[in-house]
């Protein structure tokens, strides 16, 4: 799989490309991820990328040229993309756990990353396919909302996990919480793990984890078990 990030700060990716799994999956050739300077194409003197608001009002608006070239030149022209074109956008559709599956499918995405007040909607007409919000709360640009779409999603290419099980285990959990977990030591400032877990029982551990686990959804995040028990959408 192949990203292609448009953003007026490529030096935030840096660390981010290199660590972890996904550092790994980019040395295994097995995720492209390549970063973008929008400030490439622009034309000024001052390689402007915002300009003031049409109608007036505070802060600034991104300029639809640096972007739309952008895009063309990283993801080909609208008739005939050849990746699918995201904006990072609080008014976006929120990011879900099927939904980075979904896009784990595309075989190759740009992700364009604004800053200040926000983009053009010439731009947005021209240049984006989708508009995508990882949550409701603000952020000064879209760098590490990219970043958490990214993670998000490269965990569904292959070989990206070491171990595939991982993956499954949160795709059945998917509708509800993870219970506590422990390693060693058996205990530590006064707190023992629960001695359950050291039984050597299966089936008995098997029922704790699955009882802590819908206890734990109960009480922090109910919204999820209706989601299990109607089969809504999620
Ligand atoms: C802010 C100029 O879903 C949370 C998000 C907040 C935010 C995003 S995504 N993009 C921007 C932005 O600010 O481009």
């Amino acid at each position: 799989m192949r990203v292609d990030v448009i953003t007026i700060f490529p030096e935030l990716f840096a660390p981010f490309r290199a660590a972890g799994v996904l550092g790994q999956a980019i040395g295994r050739g097995e995720l492209i991820l390549e970063t973008h300077d929008l400030r490439a194409w622009t034309k000024d003197r001052h390689r402007s990328v915002d300009d003031i608001p049409y109608g007036g009002g505070p802060g600034m608006v991104m300029k639809p040229e640096p972007i739309v070239e952008a895009v063309e030149a990283v993801a080909g022209t609208k008739g005939e993309r050849a990746a699918r074109v995201l904006l990072m956008s609080p008014q976006g559709e929120r990011l879900t756990q099927e939904r980075a599956k979904e896009l784990a499918g595309e075989g190759h995405l740009a992700i364009v990353c604004g800053r200040y007040e926000g983009v053009d909607q010439r731009a947005v007409e021209l240049a984006i396919d989708e508009e995508i919000s990882i949550g409701d709360y603000v952020l000064s640009g879209g760098e590490a909302a990219a970043m958490v779409v990214i993670e998000a999603i490269s965990r569904f290419i292959p070989g990206v996990l070491g171990n595939p099980e991982s993956t499954q285990m949160e795709s059945f959990q998917q509708a509800g919480l993870e219970g506590p977990q422990y390693t060693r030591p058996a205990e530590y400032r006064g707190l023992a793990v629960p001695e359950v877990l050291r039984s050597g029982d299966h089936a008995k551990i098997a029922r704790w984890r699955a009882d802590q686990a819908l206890a734990r959804t109960k009480t922090r995040r109910p919204d999820l078990l209706r989601v299990l028990a109607q089969g809504e959408e999620r």
